[in-house]
């Protein structure tokens, strides 16, 4: 395989990095990018302005839980301090469980990609601590999460070649790239 080095001029991409996108004339870069993208093409990005604004939202919530995670996860000492965190965990994800009280979905019984950015969000801390959302206050993501990987679609790819679920993170990380850690 070509290092990504050698080849990250190669795409014809304005600004090249990890992850990009290629679909026809369209190329990005930029996770968020690359996901509203898909969204909208495959009308996974709510029906109304009001949803869309739910959407975004939540996602940005998950972006704010997500940098405080990664700061957790950077700590050198995160092994130690990883079971006092664990109980931290309801406390920090408690609005966003209630949120999802008796609903489906963000959107309440509509997919949105936003679901997948819970769920990925949500593994950031399952593949870590994996009984981490049986704490009965996190009982509307543990849910949530199942529900998720339900889909038949996702279920389908779950259990295919296609998916990797490790590493997790790049080797620089305290947690997600050895499986000792
Ligand atoms: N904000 C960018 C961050 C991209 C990024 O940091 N990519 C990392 C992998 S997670 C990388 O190795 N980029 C390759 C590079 O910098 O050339 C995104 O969300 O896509």
């Amino acid at each position: 395989m070509t290092p990504w080095f050698v080849q990250k001029y190669s795409h014809g991409l304005d600004f090249p990095n990890l992850p990009y996108y290629i679909d026809g004339d369209v190329r990005i870069t930029q996770s968020f990018a690359i996901l509203q993208y898909i969204a909208r093409k495959y009308n996974l990005y709510g029906d109304t302005i009001e949803e869309q604004a739910t959407i975004d939202m939540v996602s940005q919530t998950v972006n704010d839980l997500r940098s405080a995670a990664w700061v957790t996860y950077n700590d050198p000492k995160f092994h130690q301090i990883k079971d006092e965190w664990k109980k931290t965990v309801p406390g920090r994800l408690g609005d966003l469980n209630k949120f999802l009280e008796g609903k489906t979905f963000v959107l309440g019984t509509k997919l949105s990609f936003v679901d997948f950015v819970v769920y990925e969000f949500m593994e950031w801390y399952r593949q870590c601590i994996p009984d981490v959302f049986e704490q009965p206050e996190l009982a509307n993501l543990n849910s949530f999460q199942l529900r998720i990987t339900e889909i038949p679609q996702i279920k389908e790819y779950l259990n295919s070649d296609k998916f990797k679920s490790w590493p997790f993170f790049a080797p620089v990380v305290n947690f997600g790239f050895s499986k000792a850690s």
